[in-house]
């Protein structure tokens, strides 16, 4: 294989970062947005909030967009049916914390939107990790960011979280659903993010206020595991207006799932994105 077509003019990284590392490229952009606390409770506890990543205006258009396109309790193949969805996933703040969780060359795997109403029932306790058996990896495989467009609160029907439960790293067993020992809920202001690793044991609170609850539910995943989406039929349009953060968000960036055959100048970089 020619230097050109293994991408060789990469530097060779020998080493993986621990789950909790920053890498060196990422550092300054934590810093820079704030993050780094929400880094080490994500690693620790399997969850954070980033407050507000972006402004009121756009928190407000968002609510009013998914309640638009999701008019009967909730949606999906949402990065294809407008901009707002793609300004949501490619926010830096989501964009950062995502390379921190699940690696440098992550995928989307999901944009999805769901739509409470008052009165909605909790959905049962689970580890996103769905299609992932246990023992978990220490490595964390899939972030789920859940943008709360209302804020959240227990009486709304907040996401309930075990924290410190990502540890355990197995799905939760039929008496532990029922039981929900340490549950609490997360409590957070309207445009905040809520988010998890694969290995969290998460549910929700029953929401007993009026109106609903408008969340968009975004999955980013690490280079080696399958996405939810197929966004294949939208790919090209895509990456044609957002450019090269949609092409590596969408698959198209690195050397696996090429219909032309492994693309191998991108061997080196994808060989050391899972290792950062
Ligand atoms: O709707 C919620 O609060 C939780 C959603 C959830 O379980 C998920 O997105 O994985």
């Amino acid at each position: 294989m020619s230097e050109a077509i293994s991408g060789q003019n990469e530097p060779n990284y020998f080493d993986t970062l621990p789950p909790d590392a920053i890498s060196e490229e990422l550092a300054p952009v934590i810093d820079e947005l704030g993050l780094r606390e929400n880094c080490r409770q994500l690693a620790m506890e399997g969850w954070t909030v980033v407050q507000k990543p972006a402004s009121d205006e756009f928190n407000a258009r968002f609510r009013a967009k998914i309640k638009e396109l999701c008019p009967k309790g909730g949606g999906n193949m949402l990065l294809a049916k407008d901009p707002a969805f793609v300004e949501a996933v490619m926010n830096p703040s989501l964009m950062a914390m995502a390379e921190f969780s699940v690696g440098r060359g992550f995928l989307l795997s999901q944009v999805a939107a769901s739509v409470r109403p008052s009165g909605s029932d909790s959905i049962g306790l689970h580890a996103d990790n769905n299609w992932l058996p246990a023992p978990f990896p220490a490595h964390n495989m899939l972030l789920t960011a859940c943008w709360a467009t209302d804020g959240y609160t227990r009486e709304g029907g907040a996401t309930l979280v075990i924290p410190g439960s990502n540890n355990l790293r197995r799905h939760p067993n039929e008496k532990e659903t029922v039981e929900k020992a340490g549950a609490i809920a997360i409590e957070c202001e309207p445009g905040s993010v809520a988010m998890w690793d694969g290995n969290l044991w998460h549910a929700n609170w029953p929401r007993k206020t009026e109106g609903e609850r408008v969340v968009c539910h975004i999955t980013y995943t690490r280079l080696m595991m399958r996405p939810v989406e197929n966004y294949h039929a939208h790919a090209e349009e895509l990456v044609a207006e957002y450019g090269e953060t949609m092409s590596q968000l969408l698959g198209q960036n690195d050397l696996l799932d090429s219909p032309t055959g492994a693309r191998y100048a991108k061997l080196r970089q994808t060989f050391n994105n899972a290792k950062r």
